[in-house]
């Protein structure tokens, strides 16, 4: 039975339940708390926190109904052989990837400031992909995962909207999956950013996929 979530630029459907996977990008202390990547930026951190409780209420919801949800994690391996020059020196900034932080060593897999946070610890059995790049498919076991499972529509949240969020579900598109970006799970240091990022998603006819309000999308699961 085909499901139809009120969406822009038109209603996402889902064929059934079986086939699709709440994605939830790089929800990490990183991105959340001062000392992280995020901050050595030179970003102010505390705006991304917002939408915790949506998102809690997605991984609640998705959890009872027995539902994938696949986490990632942007970080590198300790010798920062999968981290380019390139990311490493971007920004100038003092704290550099690989330099010991508040958090531990920044953006460093297996480091506090790598963890998810504590309001959305992952399950075992959870899915986490740790991921070196802005988007979750590149030099990721991502695309195995998703085959194994036969997931074909997947629901994005999480941070930042324009960047990580925005890669990925445009990867994502280009493979042929159906996107639908919820728009009250996601968030970035920049308003403007997120609101251009929804607006481009959605424009053309869903050139890059959906958007809507996590409410839409609880109303029919629920
Ligand atoms: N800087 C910024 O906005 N984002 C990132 O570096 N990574 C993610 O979006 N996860």
């Amino acid at each position: 039975m085909m499901i139809n979530i009120p969406a822009q630029p038109y209603n996402y459907e889902l064929p059934n339940l079986s086939n699709v996977a709440l994605v939830i990008i790089d929800m990490q202390r990183d991105f959340l708390e001062p000392g992280g990547f995020g901050a050595a930026l030179g970003n102010d951190v505390s705006r991304l926190r917002s939408i915790v409780p949506v998102l809690k209420q997605l991984l609640i919801t998705f959890r009872q109904l027995n539902l994938p949800i696949i986490y990632t994690i942007e970080g590198h391996k300790s010798d920062l052989s999968d981290c380019p020059p390139s990311k490493i020196h971007r920004g100038n900034c003092q704290l550099k990837i690989g330099d010991i932080g508040p958090l531990g060593r920044i953006l460093v897999l297996g480091e506090p400031g790598n963890a998810i946070i504590p309001e959305l610890e992952p399950l075992p059995g959870e899915i986490i992909i740790n991921k070196p790049g802005k988007g979750a498919f590149y030099n990721t076991d991502l695309p195995d995962k998703l085959s194994e499972q036969k997931i074909t529509h997947l629901i994005f949240t999480g941070v930042t909207t324009e960047v990580c969020v925005q890669t990925t579900m445009r990867e994502a598109n280009d493979r042929g999956f159906e996107c639908l970006l919820i728009e009250d799970a996601t968030e970035s240091y920049f308003p403007e950013f997120k609101q251009a990022t929804i607006e481009m998603i959605r424009s053309q006819g869903g050139i890059v996929g959906w958007t809507t309000k996590a409410e839409n999308l609880l109303q029919v699961l629920q």
